[in-house]
């Protein structure tokens, strides 16, 4: 199914994302957004992500050298929903709290508990509202992918995916974190236990691949030491190869030799190097740039492998509102998601 239109007119992302004009029916891939970053631990900005990238879509030109024209069959973008962005800053400030009160070492533990069970239940609250679109998304018979949002909003579409495939498929995760971590300064569903809530789950993949790794506690390097369905690329082992004289390609075909044939690819957009994402709330120097993800997208697609669902998570605004933020991060943001579309598209014929 294809819709037409004549993409050399001029387009608008308020035509829809990309500046596509197609209806959620007649989309085959249907992204649900998610303005959330109730714990985000530093810079802050991450709810704009829906907005900035929407906005930032329109500079991207749809003809594209890999993907040619996978848009005519649609990606659309469901509106950004109010009542989580006003859920979002209502409980960012409770979380702001417990931070503050932690820093200053509160022996107020009665309200620290309070206050964490409160913000646990509004993410929780999150992963329910995710899992249902998610759902009725696939059921539906589209192609998912999600737009955070800090990286605790896709669990929801994960648990949906796994359900639908029974866990016989593996998550892509590319971040500069490893996001293993129990919990995170008292919140169970922080953006950095998102992979440990994801492998830990009853609906959960069969296997999780991480590239780019180059931050994580000892806890967190444990569980990848003991878990055998935990298969990491650290950057740095990355990069040795690299200075050794490996190819990318090679490095590639290793990481495909990890992965099952079915793919969900959830994507921060901190795996890049941070000139590519100056703005993210929590960069880390080193990473991978971004040909070396296209790279990696194509030849994942090329393996024959399926992309199963995505999600971009953590471009940010930097803390001010998308009218003003930079462009940048949005730019490469698109470009990625883009390519993730169009690669969804391809690879689900
Ligand atoms: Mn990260």
């Amino acid at each position: 199914m294809s819709f037409k239109f004549d993409p050399s007119v001029a387009i608008s992302a308020e035509f829809g994302i990309f500046g596509i004009p197609c209806t959620e029916e007649q989309a085959r891939v249907v992204m649900i957004p998610v303005p959330w970053e109730v714990t985000t631990s530093y810079g802050w900005g991450a709810s704009f992500g829906p907005a900035l990238v929407r906005q930032a879509s329109e500079q991207v030109d749809l003809f594209d050298l890999e993907t040619k024209k996978a848009y005519e069959k649609g990606y659309s973008l469901r509106p950004i929903p109010e009542f989580l962005k006003n859920k979002n800053d209502q409980l960012k400030e409770l979380a702001q709290k417990v931070i503050e009160l932690r820093t200053n070492l509160s022996k107020d533990e009665k309200t620290i508990s309070e206050l964490c069970q409160k913000v646990n239940q509004g993410c929780e609250e999150m992963t329910k509202w995710v899992f249902q679109q998610a759902e009725e998304i696939l059921n539906s018979g589209k192609l998912l992918g999600l737009i955070g949002g800090d990286h605790s909003t896709p669990w929801g579409a994960i648990q949906a995916v796994s359900k639908k495939w029974q866990g016989d498929f593996a998550v892509l995760h590319i971040d500069a974190h490893a996001d293993l971590r129990q919990a995170y300064q008292g919140f169970t569903q922080s953006h950095a236990s998102i992979m440990y809530n994801v492998m830990n789950h009853f609906l959960r993949p069969q296997k999780l691949v991480q590239v780019g790794i180059r931050d994580f506690c000892d806890e967190e390097y444990e569980m990848i030491q003991s878990r055998k369905d935990i298969k990491t690329f650290f950057d740095l082992d990355l990069k040795r190869r690299l200075f050794n004289g490996e190819t990318w390609a090679k490095i590639t075909q290793d990481i495909l030799q990890e992965l099952p044939d079915k793919v969900y690819i959830s994507f921060d957009i901190d795996g890049l190097d941070p000139a590519f994402c100056p703005h993210t709330g929590t960069p880390v120097p080193g990473g991978l740039h971004m040909d070396q993800v296209i790279f990696l997208f194509r030849a994942l697609a090329e393996s024959g492998k399926k992309i199963v669902g995505f999600d971009l998570n953590e471009v940010s605004t930097g803390g001010v509102p998308p009218e003003e933020a930079d462009e940048w991060d949005g730019n490469v943001g698109a470009r990625i998601l883009y390519k993730l579309c169009g690669w969804s598209v391809l690879t689900n014929p």
